[in-house]
């Protein structure tokens, strides 16, 4: 028996097939947005738009990268009619809006035509907003100020921008007329789930509480706060369940890939909680950092804390129970914009960030795009020291020392002290990075073979879901550490007074 976690990201779609007969990754494909679907223009995953704070993208680029990733998968190695169910990880927060015509389009998807042919007249907001969109901080001050603490405390964030709930208010406010045709309103996982079970599918707690709408204490939607956000929302929003509930079996239409109509689809959760559970940090004790686009740091929860500085999240743990999320926007973006600005290669950029001397104090701000934590909407560069006249190695090492003192100072307020971490993402595979992290946290850094955890994380809830399967085993399967990376106990001072001087320029 397979399983296929499908991960749909801000950049592509990729899928992992997972063996757990024998402890194998069956099969991978990957889809890129940019290199693979041209005809969208959004070689960064969104449309471009002259306003720096809107970030929006075409769901229908989305099925076409579904659907070309299922083909190149099918074209591997691997007999897709093996596959016993599956479930997949979609950006968070981004939000898709359908008409009354998609329930009927989705019941009767046919061969004949593409997903996103069949699925074209059914969008009532031609546009996806997304995670990295910064447009709704009237929406989030007006729920601030109707909801003061409460809001943060029930649903665990406060009002936040790329937020789903503030996204839908200000759609309801532009648009009031597409907001009434609007039937129901998905994020990108429920809508990705909903196409592959020809119908619409529920929302799990781990996504959904991305949406500042789901209260997190009774596990239901706030009627109050729904009802604020846009009028007849209840009615909009797909029912929210647990992570591991069969959202529905899959549709005949995926037949042409060679897959078995009617296997269990399990609900999709967000690319966050199933890397929690594809980086094996889904038992307490251990946190997960994904270096992607954004950096996220996440952890699983003991109790339910909230951040007093209101940049950290409260989402739910797909292997039950809570999880902590910090997200910095300015991950990879920042590396990318550093690498191209001295003109190095990923392989220089990494030698670099070994040579100069770590603690040396050299810090910035590296907000090249508005940034979430701290919260920045108008992109700005900071440094503490003379940037432009700096070696290449100094720059590369004041953005990474400052990237690693960030994550730690925004994680501070976890009692659960981070010992160990585990990598993923693109940028884990930057051993001078990993050491940075490693002296900044005090604490192992471990990585694992699986790069794309999200996906790999889908696919073992879908093991853990329908395959009887516990989580513990399929870590000790999937997610086993490949590389550690000790701290370097000489380091700790120096990173103490870095960590106060970076808290100053924050
Ligand atoms: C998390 C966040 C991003 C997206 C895209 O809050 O906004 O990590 O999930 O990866």
């Amino acid at each position: 028996m397979l399983y296929l976690g499908i991960d749909a990201s801000t950049q592509g779609v990729k899928g992992v097939v997972i063996d757990p007969e024998n402890g194998r990754i069956a099969a991978q494909s990957s889809v890129n947005f940019g290199k693979d679907l041209p005809q969208y223009n959004s070689p960064e995953g969104y449309v471009y738009n002259e306003d720096p704070l809107i970030k929006h993208a075409d769901p229908g680029m989305w099925l076409d990268g579904l659907e070309l990733m299922l083909s190149r998968l099918a074209a591997e190695n691997v007999d897709m009619g093996k596959i016993a169910a599956l479930s997949g990880s979609g950006q968070q927060h981004g939000s898709v809006y359908l008409n009354k015509k998609a329930s009927s389009v989705l019941a009767a998807l046919h061969q004949g035509k593409s997903l996103a042919e069949q699925l074209q007249g059914t969008f009532s907001r031609k546009t996806a907003p997304l995670w990295m969109d910064r447009s709704t901080q009237k929406e989030c001050r007006e729920l601030a100020a109707k909801f003061g603490n409460d809001l943060q405390y029930i649903t665990g964030s406060p009002a936040t921008e790329r937020f789903t709930g503030p996204q839908i208010r200000k759609f309801y406010r532009e648009d009031p007329l597409a907001y009434q045709q609007t039937d129901k309103i998905h994020l990108v996982s429920s809508f990705l789930c909903s196409v592959l079970i020809g119908r619409h599918a529920p929302i799990d707690y781990g996504d959904g509480a991305g949406m500042n709408l789901l209260d997190l204490h009774k596990l239901e939607w706030d009627e109050e706060i729904v009802s604020f956000t846009a009028p007849s929302l209840m009615e909009k929003l797909p029912p929210c369940v647990p992570s591991g509930t069969v959202a529905g079996n899959l549709s005949s239409y995926f037949e042409k890939y060679g897959l078995k109509a009617n296997i269990p689809v399990i609900v999709w959760s967000g690319d966050n909680p199933c890397s929690l559970v594809g980086t094996g940090c889904a038992e307490a004790g251990t946190a997960g950092i994904s270096l992607g686009t954004s950096d996220t740091v996440f952890a699983t929860m003991e109790k339910y804390e909230l951040d007093p500085e209101k940049c950290g999240h409260v989402m739910g743990n797909p292997a039950g129970g809570f999880m902590s999320l910090i997200c910095f926007s300015n991950g990879s973006l920042a590396r990318d914009a550093v690498r191209r600005e001295i003109g190095a290669t990923w392989e220089e950029f990494d030698a670099l960030g070994a040579l100069a001397s770590a603690g040396s104090n050299q810090l910035m701000l590296p907000y090249f795009q508005p940034e979430s934590t701290p919260p920045v909407l108008q992109p700005e560069v900071k440094y503490n020291f003379n940037y432009a006249s700096a070696r290449p190695e100094e720059k590369v090492k004041a953005l990474l020392e400052s990237q690693a003192l960030s994550m730690r100072k925004h994680t501070m307020y976890l009692s659960e002290k981070i010992r160990k971490i585990r990598l993923t993402g693109g940028a884990s595979l930057c051993g001078s990075f990993r050491q940075i992290i490693a002296d900044v946290f005090q604490a192992e850094v471990e990585t694992i073979s699986v790069s794309n955890s999200a996906g790999l994380g889908a696919a073992m809830r879908s093991a853990a879901a329908v395959g009887n399967r516990s989580f513990a085993e399929l870590n000790s399967l999937f997610t086993a550490p490949e590389e550690v990376v000790f701290p370097d106990p000489s380091k700790k001072e120096l990173y103490e007074k870095s960590l106060m001087l970076y808290g100053e320029l924050e």
